[in-house]
Formats: C-alpha cells, sequence, structure tokens
C-alpha cells in the first residue's frame, strides 16, 4: 500500500518494458508498479516496488492497484504484436483495445482521486499507416503522422482507434456531463518504428526480421528472411525508443502541438541489414524465404516517416544512425549476450 505518487507500467515484461523500468527505476521519489501476464526477467524485479502478474482485462486487478496506490504516469505497453494478431484477431482486439479502454477508466479514477492529471503513455506504430502500393509507397517517403490512416491489420486497427480514445479521453471524456470530467488524463503517445534490441528477442511482430537475422547471426545459426531484400520500413535502436519515451512524458504539455508523434532513426532495407550483418559475422547464414503474407504487411507500412513534429517540439534527438546502432549499440552487446 503506498498513497506516494506512482507510476504503472503494463507490459513490463517485454522488450520496451525492460529498457522502461532500467531508465525510471533510477529516480527512487516515484516507485514503480507493474503488471504483465508473465513475470519480470530476473533482476528486474528489484527495481519496482510491487509486481503483479495478471491481465489487464482484470478489472479485480486493476481496483486493487487502484485502491492500494497513487498512480499519476502510467505506461501502458501491453499489446499483442501484429503477426500475432492476425491468427487471433479477436483475441487482439479484446487486449489492445478493451485492454486499453479499462486502463484508460483505471486512470481516469486516478486522476479523479488524487486530482493531478495522469500522463499517460500510449505506444502506437507505424502498423497505423497503411500504403495501398509499391509506387504509392516510393512515392509518399516520409510520411507524416496524418496521411496514409489506412491500417491493414488488426493491430493496426486497434492503434489507430486507441489513439483515438486516448484523445477522446484526454479532451473531450464525458463532455455533457454537468461538471468538466475531462482532463484528468494527459494522453501522450509515439507511433513506434521497428524497435532492435540487445538485450531482447522480439516475438509476434512483423519487423521482427531485422532484430532476429542480428541475434540468429550471433547466435551462429541459420536465419531465412521473410521478406525480400528491398524491404524497407523505419526501425530504431532501443534506447533511443526509450527515452524519447521519457522525453516525450517529460515536456511542458504547452510545448505538444500534437497527441500523437511519428519518431525515426533509419530506415533500411533487409538487404542493407544483411550487408552489416555479414560484415559483423561473416559466417553468418542468412537465406531468403519469402512469406508473401507477412511481406504485404511489411510493404503497408512507409519507407520511412517524418519525425519533424517531434524534433521541433520535445526535442527528440535519437544517438544511433543505422551505422552506429549497429556498430557502438547492438553489435558489441549482442556479442557480450551470446559470448
Ligand atoms: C510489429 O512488428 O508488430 C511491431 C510494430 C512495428 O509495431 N514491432
Amino acid at each position: 500500500m503506498s498513497r506516494h505518487p506512482s507510476i504503472l507500467i503494463t507490459g513490463a515484461s517485454g522488450e520496451m518494458g525492460h529498457g522502461l523500468i532500467d531508465r525510471l527505476s533510477q529516480n527512487p521519489d516515484r516507485p514503480i508498479i507493474t503488471l504483465d501476464l508473465n513475470p519480470l526477467p530476473p533482476g528486474t524485479g528489484a527495481k519496482v516496488r510491487k509486481e503483479f502478474v495478471g491481465s489487464i482485462l482484470d478489472p479485480q486487478l486493476l481496483d486493487r492497484i487502484h485502491a492500494e496506490y497513487e498512480v499519476d504516469r502510467v505506461f501502458h505497453l501491453a499489446a499483442l504484436l501484429s503477426t500475432r494478431s492476425e491468427f487471433s484477431p479477436a483475441l487482439a482486439h479484446k487486449v489492445n483495445v478493451e485492454g486499453t479502454l479499462n486502463l484508460l477508466e483505471f486512470a481516469q479514477k486516478e486522476g479523479e482521486s488524487h486530482g493531478r492529471p495522469v500522463v499517460f503513455f500510449y505506444p502506437s506504430s507505424i502498423a497505423a499507416y497503411g500504403l495501398p502500393d509499391a509506387a504509392t509507397k516510393t512515392r509518399a517517403g516520409r510520411v507524416k503522422e496524418d496521411e496514409f490512416n489506412f491500417p491493414t491489420t488488426m493491430y493496426g486497427a486497434n492503434k489507430l482507434y486507441c489513439e483515438h480514445l486516448g484523445r477522446y479521453y484526454d479532451r473531450h471524456f464525458r463532455q455533457l456531463s454537468a461538471e468538466p470530467k475531462a482532463g484528468k488524463i494527459d494522453f501522450r503517445c509515439i507511433r513506434f518504428p521497428g524497435l532492435i534490441s540487445a538485450d531482447t528477442v522480439p516475438s509476434g511482430g512483423t519487423s521482427d526480421y531485422v532484430p532476429e537475422m542480428i541475434h540468429a547471426a550471433a547466435e551462429r545459426k541459420a536465419y531465412a528472411c521473410f521478406v525480400q531484400p528491398d524491404a524497407r520500413i523505419p526501425f530504431m535502436a532501443m534506447p533511443d525508443a526509450v527515452d524519447a519515451i521519457l522525453k516525450l512524458t517529460a515536456a511542458d504539455k504547452s510545448r505538444l502541438s500534437r497527441v500523437v508523434y511519428n519518431i525515426g532513426a533509419f530506415a533500411p532495407s533487409a538487404g542493407e541489414v544483411e550487408a552489416i550483418v555479414r560484415r559483423a559475422f561473416p559466417a553468418a547464414d542468412i537465406s531468403y524465404k519469402l512469406d508473401a503474407k507477412r511481406a504485404a504487411i511489411v510493404a503497408s507500412w512507409p519507407a520511412d516517416v517524418d519525425d519533424s513534429a517531434a524534433r521541433t517540439d520535445w526535442g527528440l534527438a535519437p544517438r544511433y544512425d543505422l551505422a552506429s546502432a549497429f556498430g557502438e549499440y547492438l553489435i558489441p552487446n549482442i556479442r557480450k549476450r551470446y559470448g
């Protein structure tokens, strides 16, 4: 039990949660509560005040957290990613949309209870975009936030809808009620590109081919890439993604011209990644075995994004470009990971 201003992180055992807990736990003034279906990785648990193993679809569990803690920051990372969502679209809707609604209702209750706006960070994705064909994708180049919002996956549709849901809670919630209810949630959102971590290998995503290729080479395992060599979408190193979350959530709201922001760092083709991986791991066994359906999802995502709003409004400044992401972060740390 703690009435101390606290942070709630859902999906904390996932790739992004790992790095976020490391950074947020450096500030002892705001203890961290985590909620995930899976227990936290060894060592991470010691960095949080309380670890709940359970579901964002469990209202009693959220009521218990509401009763025991005073949360004024929510990082809602729990989600089913794009590939997994295509095999279970109804479950994906339940987790990605109903789960997010549960967390928005939780944050609204928290804000009404302690009186301070609850900063609610929501990770959206380039999956919210849908480019209709290769020529349009090439012509579109670096897309802006309000362009091509026609997702072709359940995950992308979920993410786009939850962006609007968050904006509603932030600005228009129960707008017909006698006294104003909106403004208890300070909703902030980043549309992430593909993310590459040296510490974890993703599962269930469609951008996974880049991290999978790197980790397989380091483990001396054969890797058959499921997209073509010329498949191209934006990526970012995980430390820069975590840094972006912390910068956006710390920014003065008056500086924010939008609720949803693009961020990007580099946009290599699968073949360009292969060349870098082969230089680092000359014995790498990399081939291409096209999965036309998954490749079509990647083809519908933009070749790159225009992140000028994030750079102007809250100082997005990724540390890693393509060369340094591999040379300074991924390769050295992945080598260490696999000995
Ligand atoms: C996925 O591949 O589903 C995610 C994403 C791009 O949001 N990594």
